[in-house]
């Protein structure tokens, strides 16, 4: 489906009148406004492939319309959200979930559609058809070699596909450990892991990023062998420059402080990229901001300061990414809802008074110091996002303007009902 332009902009037009009252009402009370906005501006966030068809459970998949049945589909629509709002400028994809057929026109379509391919993701936690061994029993710390080669080959096949796509990091997600106490040599396992890991590393290009990607638990619930920002942290220390810790807010225990953890990752210079979602359990892959947005808030606020203390440029320097996929909600207007609440998030985290804040925490006023950070995230910067995303070219309102143009009805129309998409 084509969104043309003119359509955006007759929409932002009727709703003018009241974006600028609103807008102009906010800015009055805020310093260095313009500044904000560049920041919005150029701040993207790039779609996880396997978001847009509708998730399912273990327990089953209800299958949404007009989902997209191919690569070609999902780009057109990562597209549509980044006509929409303009901070969705980039594609993560998923081997052998996405296998790109034709490169060269893989990347005109991307292209076409402004958008960028960001980090490619491999794939051993599943067994795929024709595939000589299983992952069972894990794949990179397997007790069998030629499983862990399996594993290594399959991960720079993946590197392969993300060069010719012009792709500049790999997310590595393992899935193994042991369910049961005294299935696995944690040693073992953990040095397996390592010794794979360096065979993967030392196949990416030097510009690359290789992203290590912690779980605490789920397949598997005694152990996991990359299962918390510890082990994550060592293995990229021990791999080299350019290996990273990546965060996905939803792999933690309950209750961890997932603001403290990345602080000190960017203190160390090894915070790589996120997955943002949200959940009430574990890895409930929920819209961002859906559940715990002060949290969102504090995370944010940790980012801009810590980024910031190392010169690091915001929209570039980490690789901000979506993990969530929902099966109830329509997958674009959730995605839509996701990078909305990321824009806010991070407005808010730039908003705050760091100099006071700084100030307050150097005295100890504890009471001032919360009510820096609360000062901040009870502001309603949506008028901000917004206007960030209307000089960005995109609508004052993605979600209204994606029902009133009915653009799930015009996919359904075109795709048809049932549809099944790959991956989750
Ligand atoms: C694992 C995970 C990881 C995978 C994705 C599908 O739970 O977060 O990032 O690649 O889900
Ligand atoms: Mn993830
Ligand atoms: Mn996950």
């Amino acid at each position: 489906m084509q969104l043309e332009k003119y359509k955006i902009d007759e929409f932002n037009h009727s709703q003018q009148a009241e974006h600028t009252r609103k807008f102009e009402f906010l800015a009055d009370g805020l310093s260095n406004v313009e500044g904000v906005l560049q920041k919005l501006v150029d701040f993207q966030i790039a779609i996880p492939s396997w978001a847009l068809g509708t998730g399912g459970t273990r327990f089953g998949r209800f299958s949404g319309g007009g989902e997209p049945r191919s690569l070609e589909e999902k780009i057109e629509d990562v597209g549509l959200l980044h006509s929409l709002n303009r901070s969705s400028g980039a594609i993560s994809l998923h081997i052998p979930w996405d296998i790109p057929q034709d490169y060269k026109a893989t990347k005109a379509l991307a292209a076409q559609h402004g958008l960028k391919f960001d980090a490619v993701n491999s794939n051993t936690f599943q067994d795929q058809q024709n595939q000589g061994k299983s992952y069972k029993f894990g794949s990179m710390q397997h007790v069998d070699k030629a499983v862990r080669q399996q594993a290594i080959d399959h991960n720079i096949e993946v590197i392969k596909h993300g060069i010719e796509l012009g792709s500049e990091s790999l997310t590595v997600w393992l899935a193994d450990g042991s369910s049961f106490p005294g299935q696995l040599n944690f040693r073992k396992a953990f040095q397996n892991v390592l010794e794979s890991l360096q065979e993967v590393y030392s196949a990416m290009p030097d510009n690359w990023k290789m992203y290590v990607e912690y779980k605490a638990f789920e397949p598997n619930f005694y152990s996991t062998t990359i299962g918390d920002w510890g082990q994550s942290l060592l293995l990229a220390n021990k791999l080299g420059p350019k290996a990273y810790t990546l965060v996905d807010l939803g792999h933690h225990l309950p209750n961890a402080n997932i603001e403290q953890i990345v602080s000190l990752l960017l203190m160390e210079g090894k915070l790589g990229g996120f997955h943002f979602n949200d959940s009430k359990y574990s890895d409930d892959d929920l819209t961002a901001g859906s559940i715990k947005p002060y949290q969102l808030f504090l995370i944010f606020n940790e980012l801009v300061e810590g980024m910031d203390a190392r010169g690091m440029n915001h929209a570039t320097d980490l690789g901000w990414m979506i993990d969530a996929s929902h099966n109830l909600k329509d997958p674009l207007e959730d995605l839509l809802q996701s990078v909305q609440a990321i824009m806010i998030a991070y407005a808010q985290s730039l908003m705050v008074d760091r100099v006071a804040l700084a100030e307050a925490q150097q005295t100890n006023d504890v009471a001032r110091a919360q009510e820096i950070l609360q000062d901040a995230f009870r502001t309603d910067v949506r008028p901000l996002v917004a206007e960030a995303q209307v000089r960005a070219g995109g609508a004052v309102n993605a979600l209204q303007l994606y029902r009133q143009l009915k653009v799930r009805e015009n996919l359904i129309q075109e795709r048809g009902l049932k549809t099944v998409s790959s991956g989750l």
